[in-house]
């Protein structure tokens, strides 16, 4: 394993290269244990560059076989070879020169799934971030950018299928049981990208006519028997083909789109040019497998791959700390897409959900850094949601500060401007300034500045002066390494809404620039003057989370339950609603802990309920109504001193009471929420079956009793149905008979299916108690669960660590203890997996005093193991910190 080097790389740091990469002509002969790699690089140097320097390749657990200078091998004294660099000394002052470096790798061992690797008996790479390191030495950094040829080699008969970036060149026998074939991708792009893919799969195929005319072969290769489970991914892609077409006049630029899904793959999906790698999670799928929640995220996933091809791979990042420039865009891009082909407000309500739920609690613990970071020690530990999420968040804030017409010339011009570069988020960002004449500046903040901003806003009204007066104060938290913030540009989008519920249009405003709807607040505190209100308003701010922010804004419960009647932006009626609900849920938590009562006030059950019944709203904006912010939202509202049993406690309490008050009109909607039928993924008859399940879910609190979950089980005709009543049952009913007998028909039924049973792992995994971590000991040793799978690991570890606090969070510390050992037994394989799964500790701090003791204990166990990887170190130290 790579020992951490303690190495901090700095942007302040960055240099272009010596060398400029000319071309790159890679020879693969593929054998699962030794493949030999052939790279011939052709290089000169960069005019102005040091005549004399040296030229220094990454390497990364690498052995040199050989070395050649323009077809002459070189003398051991012009080079230094390393696992971890290739140095060679001597070089011509400026003209082109060629290295061929021959390296053996061994796919089979490479259980880290970074570089060149085996799964399910087919070859596999991953690049990204610096994966291409492990294959050859290269100058492996995303501004050094080439042509690739690529030349596989391998056995014919286990090997049919020989596939690479670009254009197919051609291919033939080569000698006795073997063929090659040859690949050549003329657009210049980073190693990052880089793919090859060789073995024995399916297909299912199809074709795409661009914008222009030119006809696009689309391939989406699987595991043999499992093309028809492919179909659906096959329609996303084409559907967000068209989609970047008619949005963003972005057309594709290669012959064919291949897209390969393989079984043990550490993130979702990769974007490598002309030839996606996905994990077959985010491929596949039937009624009888995937969730709509599975198809909702394939949709999104494939087309997120796909948008990379023009914000990532035409245009890339200059290096790591602008990672942000493809991510923040692409999911902003990928954002746009699923609202577009699904329910805009619905859509948006699940995002600022998973922002809030994933994003808020890292950018508010010791990991927090800014979407731009400015340092790291690991790059593969900032694939995060800040980079992610908050990257897209930004990204939407400058459509919303710019409008959809100046947002759009921006856009242009980065296409325009940047094709075929390796650029900045300075860069990006100019493109916004130039295209719309708008200072970014202090905009630009929010690149650099770490931490959600909390927005404190008070309102009073004038009825003399027909005025209403809105003071907003801004307050960054200190977060690590920036202990003082400026205040930021935070576009609010606000509307007045008299007592009627009709919407108040005001006739001026001072003391703050209010147009189309958005406030600017962008000082530390500011008042504006909203003139012209003939009655007392009701306030709305941040509609449609306009900004990623935390806001305090005291609304009497009658003011709220108001705007979630009478709202006309369904995501602000949603966040009445949760509004409502908070207060409830945080004294629910405080009262368990004391051991009072929990009562819940009735203004909130009765807002709940009219949203359930109210046939005017689609269902699957009122089954994300009914679904209460998690006990993770719960004790981050909190803030500290949390003891996960008494949220549990209270948040159950509070459950069972809107169930009761509910039960009628519950049990209605769970008799009409029916799809008639072929079953279809559509949103709409997802939203059916989302509010139907919610119903359910409700039903089964008023009744206390596993029947009607087991009845819903039996009947299921569909993952969705299947999986919510067997998750109702396994988490409410955990002893009962009724949840036996349904988990082991489940497992029986599926065993074969590894995607489906990772539900049934991660079901288990999430069943509220102490007594959770023992199943999941027992689950550890079931033949069906395999540890070197990422899928099988994160669905158990995983959604134990991450979404099940009251079993984590078990009082005696032992569920930390288990994860400190998970942890060390991982990073032996592969540390990119067990960094991502030990952030689940980032919120340690938050809990009460004894829990929080024993999960630094735990920290303190994994910190002082010997041998640990760059990812994990890196993660350990900045969580103890
Ligand atoms: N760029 C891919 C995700 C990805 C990131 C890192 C990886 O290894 C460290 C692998 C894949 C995406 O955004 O989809
Ligand atoms: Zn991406």
């Amino acid at each position: 394993m790579r020992t951490d080097t303690g190495q901090v790389i700095h942007l302040a740091d960055y240099r272009p290269t010596d060398f400029v990469l000319e071309r790159v002509d890679l020879t693969f002969e593929l054998d699962p244990t030794e493949t030999k790699v052939e790279a011939r690089l052709i290089f000169h140097r960069r005019p102005g560059a040091d005549p004399a320097a040296p030229i220094v390749l990454d390497g990364d657990e690498l052995t040199l076989s050989g070395l050649l200078l323009d077809q002459v091998e070189l003398d051991p004294s012009r080079y230094d070879a390393t696992p971890e660099s290739l140095t060679v000394r001597d070089l011509p002052e400026s003209a082109p020169f060629e290295l061929t470096i021959t390296t053996v790798i061994n796919p089979e061992a490479n259980t880290k799934l970074m570089g060149l690797y085996r799964t399910g008996g087919i070859y596999c790479t991953q690049c990204e971030a610096e994966g291409f390191r492990r294959i050859t030495y290269f100058p492996d950094r995303p501004d050094v950018l080439a042509a690739f040829t690529v030349n596989i080699i391998a056995d014919k008969d286990a090997n049919p299928l020989l596939l690479s970036n670009g254009n197919f060149l051609g291919g033939a026998g080569y000698g006795p049981g073997k063929h090659f074939a040859a690949w050549f991708d003329p657009h210049p792009k980073p190693s990052y990208l880089f793919a090859l893919v060789a073995g024995d799969l399916g297909v299912i195929e199809d074709t795409f006519t661009t914008m222009s005319g030119r006809e696009v072969v689309l391939k989406i290769y699987v595991e043999h028997g499992k093309e028809p489970r492919a179909a659906y991914a096959m329609d996303a892609l084409k559907r967000s083909m068209k989609w970047d077409e008619v949005r963003f006049g972005r057309e594709y630029d290669l012959d064919i789109f291949m897209i390969v899904a393989v079984s043990d793959f550490n993130m979702g999906a990769m974007e490598n040019k002309g030839l996606n790698v996905f994990n077959d999670k985010y491929v596949l799928a039937d009624p009888e497998i995937a969730t709509d929640a599975d198809y909702a995220n394939i949709e999104a996933i494939i087309a997120h791959e796909y948008f990379h091809n023009w914000t990532g791979n035409r245009i890339t990042c200059r290096d790591w700390f602008q990672l942000c420039l493809k991510e923040g865009l692409t999911v902003y891009r990928d954002h746009e897409f699923s609202s577009d082909q699904r329910s805009r407000a619905v859509k948006r309500i699940a995002e600022v959900r998973h922002l809030k739920s994933e994003q808020f609690p890292e950018d508010g613990g010791p990991l927090a850094h800014p979407v731009r970071p400015t340092k790291y020690r690991e790059i593969n530990n900032f694939y995060t949601t800040t980079v992610y999420e908050k990257g897209s968040e930004v990204t939407r804030m400058i459509a919303t500060l710019l409008g959809k017409d100046g947002f759009k010339k921006g856009m242009d011009l980065y296409f325009d401007r940047h094709d075929g570069q390796a650029v900045t988020i300075e860069d990006f960002v100019k493109c916004f300034e130039d295209a719309s004449g708008r200072d970014l500046t202090q905009f630009s903040l929010w690149y650099h500045q770490a931490g959600t901003p909390l927005v404190t806003a008070s309102g009073s009204y004038d009825a003399a002066a027909a005025s209403f007066t809105l003071s907003l104060e801004q307050m960054i938290p200190a977060t690590p390494g920036q202990p003082s913030k400026e205040p930021m540009h935070i576009p609010l989008s606000l509307a007045l809404f008299g007592e009627n519920g009709g919407k108040i249009e005001p006739t001026s405003v001072d003391g703050a620039e209010y147009i189309g709807e958005v406030l600017h607040l962008t000082g530390r505190t500011q008042t504006a003057t909203f003139h012209g209100i003939a009655s007392r308003p009701v306030v709305s701010i941040n509609r449609g989370f306009s900004a990623p922010i935390n806001l305090h804004f005291d609304q009497s419960p009658a003011d709220l339950a108001l705007l979630a009647r009478h709202e006309t932006n369904h995501f602000a009626r949603w966040q009445a609603l949760t509004d409502l609900a908070l207060p409830n849920l945080l004294k629910a938590a405080r009262d368990a802990r004391e051991g009072k009562p929990v009562v819940c006030e009735a203004t909130f059950i009765e807002t709940l309920i009219a949203a359930a019944a109210d046939d005017a709203l689609e269902p699957a904006f009122r089954a994300q109504a009914l679904a209460l912010p998690s006990e993770s939202d719960i004790a981050r509202e909190l803030g500290g001193n949390n003891d996960p049993d008494a949220i549990h406690a209270g948040r159950q309490a509070i459950l069972k009471q809107i169930a009761d008050a509910g039960k009628d009109v519950f049990a209605g909607l769970y008799a009409a929420m029916t799809t008639s039928g072929d079953f279809s993924p559509d949103a709409k008859s997802a939203g059916l079956r989302a509010l139907r399940n919610t119903a359910l879910t409700y039903l089964s609190h008023a009744e206390q009793t596993p029947a009607r979950a087991k009845a819903a089980f039996d009947a299921a005709n569909n993952m969705t149905d299947l999986s919510h009543a067997l998750t109702i049952l396994a988490h409410r009913f955990p002893d009962s008979a009724e949840t036996s007998e349904a988990l082991a028909s489940f497992r029986d039924r599926f065993a074969e299916n590894a995607l489906v049973i990772d539900k049934w792992f991660a079901i288990q995994a999430g069943i509220p108690g102490a007594k959770t971590l023992e199943r999941i000991r027992a689950l550890m040793d079931n033949p069906l669960f395999k540890r070197s799978n990422p899928n099988r690991m994160r669905a158990l570890v995983g959604t134990f660590a991450f979404a099940n606090p009251t079993g984590f969070g078990r009082a005696d510390g032992d569920g930390y203890r288990f994860l400190a050992g998970q942890i060390l037994d991982i990073d032996e394989r592969n540390p990119q997996l067990a960094a991502r799964i030990l952030t689940s500790m980032r919120s340690w701090r938050s809990l009460e005093p004894a829990r929080a003791e024993h999960a630094r204990l735990a920290l303190i166990e994994i910190e002082r193991a010997a041998d640990l990887s760059t990812d994990v170190r890196d993660i350990v130290e900045r969580t103890l910190k």
